[in-house]
C-alpha cells in the first residue's frame, strides 16, 4: 500500500530542519548533527506513513536527536509556537531527550542509549501477541551500537520474528567524540546482521525517495522478519558548514553559527508554511 503524501518528503525534511534551527536559535546550543542526519527519514515517517488506526509506534532510540522529533510533532500541531522556543529550558515540555510524560505525542521516553531499541522490541512483541496490526519504527545511532544492550534487543527481534518492527540505523559515521570506527568499531553491517539472521538493507539515508521506495517494497514483499535498514547519512546534513565540521554532535553556537541557522530559516521559511497550511 503506497502512502499518500501531503507535501513532497524533501520539502517536509526541509521544514523539519528549519524548525530545528528555530529551537536551537532560541536555546543557543543543541545536538544539531544527529538531529539533521535523521531529518529525511523522519520526513518519510511523519509525512503520512505513521498511521493512527491502528496506531503505529515511533521510538527515537538515539534520544539526543529529540529536536527532530519535536519538529515533527510541531508540524503535526501538537506543540505550540510558544513551547517550541523553550527547548531544554527549566520547566519546559521539550527536554533535551524525549519524555512521554512531558511532551504531547511522544510515545516513548529515550535518551539512555540502548534502552530505546530495547523498549521497541518489547512494544513490537506485545503488539504481535495482541495482533493489533500496529507497526513499530525505531531509529538507533551508529555510535549507539557500542551499547551491548542493543545486541540483546536485536537478538530478541530476530528470535521472535518481529515482522512488525523496522529498525533504522543512522550510519552517519560519527558519534559524540569522533569517528565511530576510531572510537570503537568499523561496522561490517552485512556480516553483523547476517550473524543475527536479520534481513538488512543499506539505503541512501538522506534521500527520502530512496527510503520511501524501500519501505514500500518491503511492505509489498513481506518476509516475516524484523527488518534493519542502515541509513547511509551525513552528520549535520543540510548545512554545509556542519556537514564538514570535524565534530557537530552538540554545538554551543557562536554568533557566526547562529547566523547560519538564521539563514537556513530565512531561505526555507516557505517549507514550514507549506506543511502547516496543508495540515491546518
Ligand atoms: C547509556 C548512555 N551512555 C552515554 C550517553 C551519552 N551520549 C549521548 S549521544 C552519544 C553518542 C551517540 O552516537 P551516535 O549514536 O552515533 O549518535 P548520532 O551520531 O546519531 O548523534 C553518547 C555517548 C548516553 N546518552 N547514554
Ligand atoms: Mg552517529
Amino acid at each position: 500500500m503506497k502512502t499518500r503524501k501531503r507535501v513532497q518528503n524533501e520539502r517536509y525534511a526541509t521544514a523539519l530542519r528549519s524548525v530545528i534551527c528555530e529551537m536551537f536559535l532560541a536555546r543557543g546550543d543543541g545536538h544539531i548533527g544527529g538531529s539533521f542526519s535523521i531529518a529525511d527519514v523522519m520526513a518519510v515517517l511523519f509525512n503520512g506513513r505513521l498511521r493512527k488506526e491502528p496506531e503505529d509506534w515511533f521510538v527515537l532510540s538515539k534520544g539526543h536527536a529529540g529536536p527532530a522529533y519535536y519538529a515533527a510533532l510541531y508540524l503535526e500541531g501538537k506543540i505550540t509556537d510558544q513551547d517550541l522556543l523553550t527547548l531544554n529550558a527549566n520547566g519546559t515540555i521539550l527536554p533535551s531527550h524525549p519524555d512521554r510524560n512531558l511532551t504531547p505525542g511522544v510515545q516513548c521516553s529515550t535518551g539512555s542509549l540502548g534502552q530505546g531499541i530495547s523498549q521497541a522490541v518489547g512494544i513490537a512483541y506485545a503488539n504481535k501477541l495482541k495482533h493489533t496490526g500496529a507497526r513499530i519504527y525505531c531509529i538507533v545511532g551508529d555510535g549507539e551500537l557500542n551499547e551491548g544492550e542493543t545486541y540483546e534487543a536485536l537478538e530478541f527481534a530476530s528470535n521472535k520474528k518481529l515482522d512488525n518492527l523496522v529498525i533504522f540505523i543512522d550510519s552517519n559515521k560519527k558519534q559524540v567524540d569522533g569517528l565511530v570506527e576510531e572510537v570503537s568499531c568499523a561496522y561490517r553491517y552485512d556480516a553483523l546482521f547476517a550473524g543475527l539472521q536479520l534481513p538488512m538493507n543499506i539505503v541512501a539515508g538522506n534521500d527520502p525517495q530512496a527510503i520511501e521506495q524501500l519501505l514500500d517494497h518491503m511492505e509489498e514483499h513481506q518476509t516475516g522478519e524484523c527488518h534493519v535498514i542502515v541509513l547511509d547519512t551525513v552528520k549535520g546534513k543540510g548545512i554545509a558548514y556542519f556537514e564538514q565540521a570535524p565534530n557537530c554532535h552538540h554545538v554551543t553556537f557562536s554568533d557566526a553559527e547562529k547566523d547560519l541557522l538564521a539563514q537556513y530559516i530565512k531561505e526555507n521559511e516557505g517549507a514550514v508554511r507549506d506543511v502547516l497550511e496543508i495540515t491546518g
